[in-house]
C-alpha cells in the first residue's frame, strides 16, 4: 500500500472477523470512503450484510450498510490477497485453561500464505502480552517477507457497545509497532478516520495498556460494589455516596450493579492476572475484584429471596448492560438461575427478542408486570430509567422494586406506593 493512496482512499481494507468490533469498524471505514471487504466464517453474517442489513444492533449501523456497499465473503485467502490493509478483529475468548488464540493464529497463518510487499497488517483483537512479537510476527515472517517489506501494528479496540460508531471516530488510540515505518503508515491510516489522538508505542506496551484499561474498570466496579454493600448495611444511599464522591476532581467511581458481564472486562482482567502469575507475582487486588464481582449475582439473588414473597416476579433486563442486545456473561442470567426455583419468573428485555437460554423473554411490559410481586431491574436500559411508575403501580400485586442499577427515581416510586430496594 502506498501511503499517498490513503488520501484518495484508493486502498482496499480487508476486515477478518465481523463481530461487534469488525462490523462497526467496517461501517466507519465505508462512511470514510474506503473500499471494504468484510470476511467472516459465519455464512449468516455474510448473507445479512450482503442484503444491506446488519446483525449487530447498534444505532445507525443498518443505515450505513444500506447506504454504502460492502463486499462480504467467507473466503479469507481472497480477502487478504485483494486488500492493501488487513485488520484482524476476531475474538480471543478466555477459558479456564487461559486465553484461546486459535482464531488470531488461524487468521495470521492465512495472512502469511497470501502476504505480499507493502501490505499493512493490523491486529485489533485483545492479546496477552508478548503475542505480537512472539506469535503474530513469527507467523507472518514465515511468509519469507521481513518487517519493513510489510507493515505490522497492534491497535487494540476501545469500542463501547451502545456508542460504537462515535467512539471509533473520536476515541484516542494506542498504536503498538516494532519498526518505525509501520508506525508511520499505521498512524497515517488511522488519522484518515480517527479524530482522537494517536499514540505510538511498542507492541508490549500497547498489549499491556489494553489489559490495564479494562482491568482498571473491572477493579473500579468491584470497589463500587463493595461500597454499595456497606451502604446497604448502613442504610445509606450508595448512588448519592458515589455521585457526591465523584464531585471530587480526581475521583471517578463507576456504578455498582448485579455483576460484571460482557466478553471483555472479565476476560481482559483474567489475561492480566495470568501475566502476574506467570511472573510469579500475586495480584491480590485483581483476585479480590474477581471474587467481589463474581459474588454479586448471589448477593442480588439473596436480596430478592429475602425481600419478595413467592409467586410471580418480573425481571427487567437480560442484556449484560444497558441499551445493547448482548447477553454474553450477563449477570441477569446468573441471577435468574439462582432464583428460578423460588418464583414464577417473567422476563422483559426490549433488545432480546428470542427465548434465550431456556428463558422466555417478552417485549410486552404490561404482560410481564401484571399481578407481579416485584420488579427486579437487572439491566440499565434507558427504557427502565423513565418507566411510568404511576401506570405500573396499578398493574402490580405487590409494589416492590429491586433496583440493582440505581436508575429509578426512588422518591417518585415511593410516592406511588412502591418499596424500593437498591444495591
Ligand atoms: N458495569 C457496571 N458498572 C459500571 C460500568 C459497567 O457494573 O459503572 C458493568 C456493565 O453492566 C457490564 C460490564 O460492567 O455488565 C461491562 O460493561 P462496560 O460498559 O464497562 O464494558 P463492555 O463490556 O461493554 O466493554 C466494551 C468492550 N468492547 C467491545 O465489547 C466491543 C471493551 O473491549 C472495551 O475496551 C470497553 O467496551 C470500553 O469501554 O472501551
Amino acid at each position: 500500500m502506498v501511503v499517498e493512496k490513503l488520501a484518495s482512499r484508493d486502498v482496499t481494507v480487508g476486515i477478518l472477523g465481523l463481530g461487534y468490533v469488525g462490523t462497526t469498524l467496517a461501517a466507519v471505514l465505508l462512511k470514510n470512503g474506503f473500499k471494504v471487504v468484510g470476511c467472516d466464517i459465519n455464512k449468516s453474517i455474510v448473507e445479512t450484510l450482503k442484503h444491506g442489513c446488519c446483525h449487530i444492533k447498534e444505532k445507525n449501523l443498518d443505515h450505513i450498510f444500506n447506504k454504502y456497499k460492502i463486499d462480504v465473503t467467507t473466503d479469507v485467502d481472497l480477502t487478504v490477497r485483494n486488500s492493501d490493509i488487513v485488520i484482524v478483529t476476531v475474538q480471543t475468548p478466555w477459558f479456564s485453561s487461559g486465553p484461546d488464540l486459535s482464531y488470531v493464529i488461524n487468521a495470521c497463518k492465512t495472512i502469511s500464505k497470501n502476504l505480499s510487499k507493502r501490505k499493512l497488517i493490523i491486529i485489533e483483537s485483545t492479546l496477552p502480552i508478548g503475542t505480537m512479537r512472539n506469535v503474530v510476527l513469527k507467523i507472518l515472517k514465515s511468509s519469507g517477507l521481513n518487517l519493513g517489506e510489510f507493515y505490522l501494528a497492534y491497535v487494540p479496540e476501545r469500542i463501547l457497545p451502545g456508542n460504537a460508531l462515535y467512539e471509533i471516530e473520536h476515541n484516542s488510540r494506542i498504536i503498538g509497532v516494532a519498526d518505525e515505518e509501520s508506525g508511520i503508515v499505521t498512524k497515517k491510516f488511522y488519522s484518515t478516520f480517527v479524530k482522537g489522538k494517536l499514540y505510538l508505542t511498542s507492541f508490549e506496551i500497547a498489549e499491556m495498556v489494553k489489559l490495564v484499561e479494562n482491568t482498571y474498570r473491572y477493579v473500579n466496579i468491584a470497589l463500587s460494589n463493595e461500597i454499595a454493600i456497606l451502604c446497604k448495611k448502613l442504610g445509606l444511599n450508595s448512588k448519592e455516596v458515589i455521585e457526591l464522591a465523584n464531585t471530587h476532581p480526581r475521583v471517578n467511581l463507576l456504578n455498582p450493579g448485579p455483576g460484571v458481564g460482557g466478553e471483555c472486562l472479565p476476560k481482559d482482567t483474567r489475561f492480566l492476572l495470568k501475566v502476574f502469575e506467570e511472573m510469579g507475582i500475586e495480584s491480590k487486588i485483581i483476585k479480590a475484584s474477581i471474587m467481589i464481582n463474581e459474588s454479586m449475582p448471589e448477593y442480588i439473588a439473596e436480596l430478592i429471596i429475602n425481600s419478595v414473597p413467592k409467586g410471580k416476579i418480573s425481571i427487567l433486563g437480560l442484556a449484560y448492560k444497558g441499551n445493547v442486545a448482548d447477553i454474553r456473561n450477563s449477570p441477569s442470567l446468573k441471577v435468574i438461575r439462582k432464583i428460578k426455583d423460588h418464583y414464577n419468573i417473567y422476563v422483559h428485555d426490549p433488545y432480546i427478542k428470542i427465548n434465550c437460554n431456556g428463558i422466555k423473554v417478552s417485549d410486552n411490559l404490561e404482560e410481564v408486570l401484571k399481578d407481579s410481586n416485584a420488579i427486579v431491574i437487572l439491566t440499565d436500559h434507558d427504557i427502565y430509567r423513565y418507566i411510568d411508575l404511576n401506570k405500573i403501580s396499578k398493574l402490580m400485586k405487590n409494589k416492590i422494586i429491586i433496583d440493582t442499577r440505581n436508575i429509578i427515581n426512588k422518591k417518585l416510586a415511593e410516592s406511588y406506593g412502591f418499596k424500593v430496594l437498591s444495591v
